[in-house]
Order: C-alpha cells, then sequence, then structure tokens
C-alpha cells in the first residue's frame, strides 16, 4: 500500500465515493464479531466510519490480524464503500484488504472513569470524541481571531514570556531562577506590548500567560494561552468597541464554520448568531447596587465571585462590560478616572455565568502614581524604569485588553471545565503528563 493516495474518512460520509474502491488509515475506535463477520469503527482526523471484514473475503492472515487488533491498534485498509443506513453514519466499507500498522496493547480507557484518571492518562484521551471536537474548535477560533487582526490593520508580535515585571501583582506570580536572578514566567504581555505600539501603533500577541492561582476553580489555569492587543491613540471606551467587534467576529463566524463541532458539544448556534456589538456598559458602582438588590451581601471595593457575575448577565444573551473599578482593586497601570477613585477600564463578561472573558484598560501616562501603586505591592522599582521611557519618549493616549483563550473557548463549546479547553492543562494539583 505505499504510494497511493489516501481517502479521509469525511469524504465517504459526505457520500463522494460511494461504489468506488478507497484506502484510508486510522485507528481502531471500536470492534465487535458476530458470525464470521468483524465490524470495525475506524477514526480518522476527519470522521469515523464502519469497516466490515467477512471471513473469506480477505487472506485468512489479514482476517486473523484483524481478530487480533485491540482497539486504538493502527491500520490501513482497502475496501469498496457502500451506503448502509444500518451504519454509523450511513456508510461503510467491505475491507478486501487489511494491514495492522501498530498492534495496541489493551488501551488503559474503558468506561466509566474518574476524571483524575482521565486526567493522568490525558495524553491517551486526547483521542476522545469530546477533546477531538474541542481542539478542532479552538483551532478555528484562533484562525477567525487572526482574520479579524490582519483585517484590522494589528501586528502579530512576538513579545517574551521570561520577565522582571509582575504585572498582574505579586501575588499570583511564578518565580524562577534565572542564571543568578530571581526571574518571573510572565502574567501578561502587555507592558511589552505598550513597547511596540511607539513603532507599529496596533498590535496583538498569542503567548502563553502563567497565574500561580491558588483557587480551584472551573475557570483558572496556571497556564493559559493569552490573546492580548494593545492601541495607540485608543480610549477605554475604544477599546471596548475593538473588543465587541472582535469577539462578534468570532461567534458570527464560528457559527458558520464550525457547526459540527457546536453541535457535538450541544452549543446551539442560534446562540453565537446574536453576538453582535454593541454589548452594554454597567459602571462597577452600578453593578454593586444592583448585586445588592439581588440581596448580595456586598459593598463597594469588594471583588466579583462567580455567583456575582453569573447574577450581573443574568437575563443577557450577549456579553456586557463592567467598566470602573475601584483604583485599589485593579493594577498600577490602569488610567485612573476624574473622580479620583475609578480607573478606565472594563472587564468582558461572558453569558450564561462564563465569567471575565476580558480584562482591558486605558493606561495610565502618570509615573508617580504608577510608582506609588506598584510600591503598595511590594514590587522592585528598578525593574519597571525601561516601562516608565515609554511615558517619558512621545508618550501617546493608548489601551488595551487581554483575552484568555480558553475562556473564550469554554464559552463558545459550552464546557463544564476549563481544562477541556486545553490539551494539557495545568492546575495547582497537575503538571503530569
Ligand atoms: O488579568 S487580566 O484580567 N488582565 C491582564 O492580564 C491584562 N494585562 C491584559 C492586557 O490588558 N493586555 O487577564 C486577562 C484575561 C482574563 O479576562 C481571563 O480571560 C484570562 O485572561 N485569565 C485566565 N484564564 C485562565 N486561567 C487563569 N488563571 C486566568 N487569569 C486570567
Amino acid at each position: 500500500m505505499q504510494g497511493q493516495s489516501w481517502t479521509k474518512i469525511k469524504e465517504i460520509l459526505e457520500g463522494n465515493k460511494t461504489g468506488e474502491e478507497v484506502n484510508i488509515r486510522g485507528w481502531i475506535y471500536r470492534k465487535r464479531s458476530s458470525g464470521g463477520i468483524i465490524f470495525i469503527l475506524v477514526r480518522d482526523s476527519t470522521g469515523v466510519i464502519q469497516a466490515t471484514i467477512k471471513k473469506g473475503d480477505i487472506p485468512e492472515e489479514e482476517f486473523e490480524k484483524a481478530e487480533r487488533a485491540l482497539i486504538e491498534s493502527s491500520i490501513k485498509i482497502k475496501g469498496i464503500v457502500k451506503e448502509d443506513k444500518r451504519a454509523p453514519g450511513g456508510y461503510e466499507i467491505k475491507v478486501n484488504k487489511f494491514e495492522v500498522v501498530n498492534f495496541a496493547e489493551p488501551f488503559p480507557i474503558t468506561e466509566d472513569h474518574s476524571e483524575e484518571f482521565l486526567l493522568d492518562v490525558r495524553h491517551l484521551w486526547l483521542r476522545s470524541r469530546k477533546l477531538t471536537e474541542v481542539m478542532k474548535l479552538k483551532a478555528k477560533v484562533l484562525r477567525l481571531i487572526r482574520e479579524w487582526f490582519d483585517e484590522n490593520d494589528f501586528y502579530e508580535v512576538t513579545p517574551s514570556v521570561i520577565t522582571l515585571n509582575a504585572a498582574e501583582g505579586g501575588a499570583t506570580v511564578f518565580s524562577f531562577d534565572y542564571f543568578g536572578q530571581k526571574a518571573f514566567l510572565s502574567q501578561t504581555a502587555q507592558m511589552y506590548l505598550e513597547a511596540l505600539i511607539f513603532s507599529l501603533e496596533r498590535v496583538w500577541s498569542l503567548t502563553p500567560s502563567f497565574r500561580a492561582e491558588k483557587s480551584r476553580t472551573r475557570k483558572h489555569l496556571t497556564e493559559y494561552w493569552h490573546l492580548e492587543a494593545e492601541e495607540a491613540w485608543v480610549d477605554n471606551e475604544g477599546n471596548m468597541k475593538i473588543q465587541e467587534e472582535l469577539v462578534s467576529y468570532v461567534c458570527q463566524n464560528i457559527a458558520k464554520v464550525a457547526k459540527d463541532e457546536l453541535e457535538y458539544l450541544g452549543r446551539d448556534v442560534e446562540d453565537l448568531k446574536v453576538i453582535e456589538p454593541p454589548f452594554k456598559r454597567i459602571k462597577y458602582k452600578d453593578a454593586i447596587k444592583k448585586l445588592q438588590d439581588k440581596g448580595f451581601d456586598i459593598e463597594w471595593g469588594d471583588d466579583f465571585g462567580a455567583p456575582h457575575e453569573r447574577a450581573l448577565v443574568e437575563g443577557e444573551d450577549k456579553p456586557i462590560f463592567v467598566t470602573h473599578f475601584p483604583v485599589e482593586s485593579k493594577a498600577f497601570y490602569m488610567k485612573i478616572s476624574p473622580d479620583g477613585k475609578t480607573v478606565e477600564c472594563a472587564d468582558m463578561l461572558a453569558p450564561e455565568g462564563y465569567g471575565e472573558l476580558i480584562g482591558g484598560s486605558e493606561r495610565s501616562e502618570d509615573i508617580d502614581s504608577m510608582i506609588a501603586r506598584l510600591k503598595a505591592d511590594g514590587a522592585k522599582i528598578e525593574n519597571y524604569e525601561w516601562y516608565f521611557d515609554l511615558r517619558r519618549y512621545g508618550s501617546v493616549p493608548h489601551s488595551g485588553f487581554g483575552l484568555g483563550l480558553e475562556r473564550l473557548v469554554m464559552w463558545i463549546a459550552k464546557l463544564d471545565h476549563i481544562r477541556d479547553a486545553i490539551p494539557f492543562p495545568r492546575t495547582v494539583t497537575r503538571v503530569y503528563p
């Protein structure tokens, strides 16, 4: 079977190969036999199809191999495509040549396993239908994000993830020994993106971000993929416009290009088609009032937890922005509003209680106030000197935001837990495999 072309299973299921002889390769997904016939469900990256192997139709030693091959064995088969209403997907292959590439050992994943076990064998569980669909969806989301940035005059840039700056606060930073100097794994690319706007004006990047979050929630990873943008000459309101357009573009188009994945994952595409600008804006102080009215014991200065975020989006079918948080509750780099008490920021909250998708703000240009706020967090000011240079040499009003890619995928795919939005989730209790 060398040097020939391989048919993808999807092409067969689309009805384009009926009656033809095809060669396919993939893995045994399920297997059963009855009365001299072996039924094998074969999967490749595009789908699953039934192959039937009848004793007598193929050489005896090939039939014997088909009998012996366990699930997840890799195989190559040749056969004729037949339409068959009883077969899953409506088509099957009548096999006339069967080859085993690798006889799998008994596969450790059978049925009814605990979440912990499935995480232990994550490298194998990635072959499951659910994770396959999520990974395909995520790749498509990324393609749409790139498309949107390209069409809107942003340059993609590649900042470092090794840094001396803990821009999001010392409490959640991972530190390590960098040749005798204490360095951090980046929590955000923001400060580097800010440096790049002075030559490129509008930039974006996708990098891993690291957060030593002790909290074990459905929405927190210690390593996640962070999509960030920074824009010269843009204020907080302009920043929100960019965010709502980007998110709407992804939702509108993913509903078109990932119908199969979304259907499998249980997300109604109609939920995504309604996502379009503008998104509602509500000030933090009004959000607190709204929560109090709903009976929550919360006051000015408090952070939102998951129940608060869920209550704030109750009845909303689109994401909302909560703006103007108290100065003390947010990072040192956010511009202080004219009231002196709040900052020019916005968090985008997803509907259905999926929580914060984006954190963004207009950036402060006041070096003294930034120093004071950094000192309060115990930061080493000298490591931020380069950042203050950006304010010293031709500073301009600018804004930016960060979107947690797995949060976005979790919401779009309607997942229960963020870990299924990333192949190898890193949490407080897990770095293996
Ligand atoms: O801390 S953020 O709210 N904001 C920043 O890091 C800014 N410096 C971004 C910027 O302006 N360039 O994080 C941004 C988003 C947040 O809204 C979440 O969607 C996501 O990053 N995020 C996380 N996702 C998964 N796991 C964890 N632990 C996590 N933390 C933040």
